[in-house]
């Protein structure tokens, strides 16, 4: 068995910055802070039901509290795990219109990193217990001064400090990179403590899944459209017809993509003229989870270019999304260079 197998997150961060002697031990306790919000907002996923939690806000619970729904609550519990650590200059969250700039409270070099999470991805999902996930990505700030600003979350995914999601799953399970692979722990609840469960993960470089909400169908461009038909063609030669999975939770599809290879899709559709891009986000989206499939081996496009080469203009802004084995990636882009006249 692997060494690493079973060392707890903490010593495998450690660890880490041990083989680095220019790290400052920051990102160490970064990433201790989002372990300790991933296993509180994994409890309160873990007894949605019971808790009276999955309420729309307004309500009261028995303790006369008042209920916040779990994504609100998932939004306190990282916005209150970011803003103690006192190593960020500024935030962004998927639920907070507007950035959240941080206090510098008297330190000298203010913080260092701005973090962009998406606290609780596929929440609309929770009230049929499908799995859920949460999302960060941490950069360097790059602004002069001590203050955070917006320069400091618009930033291309290439260039990353570290990325990583939360699978709350029938196990809760983190999933991160600092740039040296991919590599996941497993949340012992009996321990309290997230356990090294997969050592440098790598994705087939084609897989034979395709995941993607068919029911936008009509709305996409005739290179997707020819693309998503091609994987339904009977080819034994080449594994088709693809299996079809698709459970609507970005978070939980994505894992089983990097497990079990194949392109995970959200792509632009005409549905809804407001947004001509899809559903998915950028920043807090699909940046991190194309950092963890690059990490692994795969790839991630917007169907023209690499999602990591991306140059965000606004904290929300949405992005076609095919992300998965490399192959699979490419597969796409060639349907949508040849049948797209027009850019997605
Ligand atoms: P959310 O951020 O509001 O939860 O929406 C994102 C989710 C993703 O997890 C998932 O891939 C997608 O929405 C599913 O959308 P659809 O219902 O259109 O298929
Ligand atoms: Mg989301």
């Amino acid at each position: 068995m692997d060494s690493k197998i079973g060392m707890t997150l903490t010593r495998h961060i450690y660890e880490g910055e041990r083989v680095h002697p220019e790290a400052t031990g920051e990102l160490t306790g970064i990433l201790n802070q989002i372990a300790l919000a991933a296993k509180i907002v994994s409890r309160e996923v873990r007894k949605a039901g019971l808790a009276e939690i999955l309420g729309f806000t307004g309500q009261r619970n028995v303790q006369g509290e008042e209920v916040r729904k779990l994504d609100q609550f998932a939004n306190d519990v990282f916005m209150t795990a970011f803003s103690h650590l006192g190593h960020f200059c500024i935030m962004a969250s998927e639920e907070v219109d507007k950035p959240i700039p941080m206090p510098v409270d008297g330190r000298p070099d203010g913080g260092r990193y701005s973090v962009v999470f998406d606290p609780l991805d596929g929440s609309s999902n929770i009230d049929a217990n499908v799995g859920v996930g949460s999302i960060f990505a941490v950069h360097h700030k790059i602004s002069p001064g001590r203050d955070g600003t917006i320069t400091d979350l618009l930033q291309p995914g290439r260039r990353l400090a570290a990325a990583g999601y939360v699978v709350y799953g029938s196990s809760t399970m983190l999933v991160l990179s600092t740039g040296h692979g991919v590599h996941a722990f497993t949340l012992d609840p009996s321990v309290g403590e997230f356990l090294q469960s997969h050592h440098h993960i790598r994705i087939r470089e084609r897989g034979t899944i395709y995941s993607a909400n068919e029911g936008n169908y009509p709305y996409w461009s005739q290179g997707v459209r020819r693309f998503v038909s091609h994987m339904k063609q009977h080819d034994p030669t080449t594994g088709r017809p693809y299996s079809s999975r698709y459970i609507g939770s970005m978070v939980a599809d994505i894992h089983r993509t990097l497990l079990y290879g194949g392109i995970f899709m959200y792509p632009a559709d005409s549905k809804d003229p407001k947004k001509p891009h899809g559903k998915l986000r950028l920043l807090y989206e699909c940046s991190p989870i194309a950092f963890l499939l690059e990490q692994a081996g795969g790839a991630a496009s917007d169907g023209h270019r690499p999602i990591l080469d991306i140059q965000p203009t606004e904290v929300h802004q949405r992005t076609p999304f095919f992300a998965g084995s490399v192959e699979n990636v490419r597969e796409v882009e060639t349907f949508i260079a040849r049948y797209d006249a027009v850019r997605a």
